[in-house]
Parts: C-alpha cells; structure tokens; sequence
C-alpha cells in the first residue's frame, strides 16, 4: 500500500496520507507504522480512516498488549461503565448518551494535562484514538513533547531532577476533576497508585523525557510537600511552551497516535453539549519506566 508521511510538527510528530486500513492490513504494513511512529518521535495522524473494532484492536496489538486484553490488567473501575460493551480493549470519550440513558463514553475525559495511566506500575505507552463523529469546531486535543522540555533545561536542572522519583496516584484526578459518585472503592487502592523516575528513558533510543503531569502526580518522593510543589509547579509551567505543544484540530475518521511515554495531553472541552463527540481508544500496557 503506498502512503505518504509528512512531518507535522517541530520533532514529534507526523501525518499520514493516502491508506485505507479498513480495507486491510499485513503485519508488515502495521509494524511499518510502528517504526514509522518511532521516528516521528512519538505522535502520528494517520487520516481518512474507518476502522472497525476489530481493525483497530488488531493495529493497537502491534504497538504491545492492550489494557483490557485478555490476561491483562483493566482500566481503572471509574471507566469501566464507557468500556465498549463488545470490546473491553475499547474505551470510549463521548458527551452522548444513548436511547436507554447510558452514557456512549466518559464526557470531558482528560480536560486537564496529563498521561494516560501514568498511575500504574506500567503505564500506557501508545494510545490510539480515532475520531468517528466530532463537532464542526471545537474539541481539540493538545500535546505537549515531554522530551524537548527535558532537553531545554540547564544541565544543572537536569543533574537535580534525574534522580528524583514522583507518586502518580489516580486519586489525583478522582478528587479533582471527577465527579465524586463516578468513584469507585476499587480506583483508590494500591493498583492504582505508582512510583516512578521523575525523567524516564526510551529503550528504542534512549531519548529522555519528564515524567510528572499535574492530572495524576501527587508529590515527589523523599521530599517535603512545599519543596515537592515548588518543583512542580516549575515543571507544569515549563513543560507547556508554546514550542513544546502540537494542536490537533479533529477531522472524523483520524487516527491519532501518541506515546504517552513522552508526550502529555489536554482535550478542549469547548464545544456544546449538543454537539456530538465520539471517540473510541485503544491503550497500549508499556513497559516499567526506568
Ligand atoms: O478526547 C480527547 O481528545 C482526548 C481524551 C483523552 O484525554 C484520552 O483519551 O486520554
């Protein structure tokens, strides 16, 4: 199948042309992606796509084993009510609610900075969200390259904070951004609570990047809570630069593609409630961050 990439942004990002997965893909095409995806540096488009289910659980098992998987872990207990009811490798973001009440998907999911399952012992590496129906404008999703805003530090910043460990704890955003009855007992246990490197390391390339984002970061491990907040509060406002970020503008049918690893995100909830939103996400489980 031919195609055509082309860099999207400064660094970390690029757009594909001219496939249609839908009308199938060889393993070789979706391991191609994801070399491709690799060198773009962690953030992809793939355009103009209409993947079924299956197609796009198939292509996000490429990219690793998938939270939901069969032997793997879940998500966490608050979504599982906009878990696909077919497909619980499936979550699904939407402001619709179907004939019967239901919600199609969690409303407002990630209006705030973050990185997917940064609470888990393995947090998600890819996410893979495809847009079926978005409003005429409005509901952006921004990203912000964790990498490039490591790199831009002083080599003194950075000898103070490579050996510095935080707490994500998903209590974070359950208190915060969550209304309090979506909460379950099962979301404030161990399982979703982790320590990790406050800079983690690609083992594809050894790239560098900072790992703390206000939606799950709790506090810095070993120091006190003023001290924690200080460095925080530094981080959040020099990791969202106007050179650091890419804006996604939604096209029905896009695929995006991004490394939570190095990139955290920020969906814009600023479109009517009657204007119809519906995504659907595969997560990929990544590895331990070192
Ligand atoms: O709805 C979006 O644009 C992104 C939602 C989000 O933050 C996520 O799926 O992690």
């Amino acid at each position: 199948m031919d195609y055509e990439i082309r860099p999207l942004t400064q660094g970390f990002g690029a757009e594909i042309f001219g496939l249609d997965l839908a009308s199938g893909f060889s393993d070789n095409l979706a391991q191609d992606l994801v070399g491709a995806w690799v060198d773009a540096g962690g953030l992809m488009v793939i355009h103009n796509q209409t993947l079924s289910s299956e197609q796009h659980i198939a292509l996000s098992r490429h990219f690793g084993p998938l939270f939901g998987d069969p032997n793997e872990s879940p998500l966490q207990d608050t979504v599982s009510r906009y878990i696909h009811p077919d497909h619980p490798e499936i979550y699904r973001v939407s402001n619709q609610v179907s004939t019967d009440g239901k919600p199609k998907g969690r409303k407002g999911a990630g209006t705030y900075w973050h990185s997917d399952v940064s609470f888990r012992d393995r947090p998600a590496q890819a996410s893979l969200l495809h847009a079926k129906t978005i409003p005429p404008v409005g509901g952006d999703t921004i990203f912000a390259d964790q990498a490039a805003a490591y790199e831009a530090l002083s080599d003194g910043m950075k000898a103070i904070l490579d050996p510095l460990y935080a707490w994500h704890d998903f209590e974070v955003a359950a208190r915060t951004q969550y209304a309090k009855p979506v909460i379950a007992e099962n979301d404030m246990d161990g399982a979703n609570r982790a320590r990790h490197p406050l800079v983690r390391t690609k083992p594809e390339n050894n790239s560098k990047s900072l790992f703390v984002n206000p939606g799950f970061t709790s506090h810095i491990d070993g120091l006190d809570a003023a001290e924690s907040q200080a460095i925080l509060d530094f981080l959040y406002q020099h990791s969202i630069q106007p050179q650091f970020l890419y804006r996604h503008r939604w096209n029905e049918g896009d695929l995006l593609i991004w490394d939570n690893r190095s990139l955290m995100h920020f969906a814009v909830m600023d479109y009517p409630d009657d204007e119809p939103r519906y995504m659907e996400r595969c997560t990929v489980i990544g590895e331990t961050p070192a």
